[in-house]
């Protein structure tokens, strides 16, 4: 019997956090950036890709990635945690800060090559995920909309729902849909396949 092939992996290394935009390290090649409500699963997409459960930090309460978090790829380019929008807990200035960083990055950062959006799957296109997408689609931003926590539905449940919101973003061509689950691994090499277009050496 043949050997199941080992699943590809996107080898990071933590590099630094920062607060904002001023505090980030140099550019150094391509940056994909990982953007989505507090609680979506940016950090355990992340750790998914990584094959390391604990490289970026995951938590039961929301709010837990407050800074820009930089991890190198291997063969070059980076990878950027976000702070998640919304974590109705946090306090108001600090929620502010962090949310005028994000739009900072991604209004400034020369270096954005591309756009991961983390929503659940069962609760897509709320509001700062429509404006991050209206934003991005003038600017040719190439920007996946990840449905993660797909393990939460059926398979045809998952399909609907993939096909709910490609239809509402036929006007966006710069956004792409696809399921994801960073708790089973289902869309693993779809995602590594599309990051491949910016990050060519993984
Ligand atoms: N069932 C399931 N749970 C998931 C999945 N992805 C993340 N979670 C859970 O969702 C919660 C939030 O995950 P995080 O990765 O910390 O979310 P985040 O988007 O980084 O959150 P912030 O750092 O607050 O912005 C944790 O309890 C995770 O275990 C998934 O694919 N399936
Ligand atoms: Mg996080």
């Amino acid at each position: 019997m043949s050997k199941m092939a080992e699943p590809r992996r996107l080898p990071l290394t933590f590099v630094q956090s920062a607060p904002n935009l001023r505090s980030c390290p140099p550019e150094n090649g391509a940056e994909i950036a990982f953007a989505g409500r507090s609680n979506a699963g940016k950090s355990s997409v992340l750790n998914r890709l990584t094959g390391n459960r604990r490289m970026a930090k995951v938590s039961k309460t929301p709010g837990r990635t407050q800074l820009l978090n930089f991890f190198d790829v291997a063969n070059g380019g980076r990878v950027v945690d976000l702070p998640g929008y919304g974590y109705a807990k946090a306090t108001r200035s600090a929620q502010e800060s962090w949310q005028s960083a994000v739009n900072e990055y991604l209004s400034q950062r020369q270096a954005l090559a591309a756009v991961v959006l983390v929503m659940d799957i069962r609760h897509p296109l709320q509001p700062f995920d429509t404006e991050l997408i209206g934003w991005s689609t003038p600017s040719e931003l190439p920007l996946r909309v990840l449905l993660n926590k797909a393990d939460k539905l059926s398979g045809n449940g998952r399909s609907k729902a993939a096909a709910s919101v490609r239809k509402q973003l036929t006007a966006h061509p710069n956004v792409s849909v696809q399921a994801f689950s960073a708790q089973t691994g289902l869309g693993h090499d779809e995602l590594l396949g599309w990051l491949a277009t910016w990050l060519p050496n993984i």
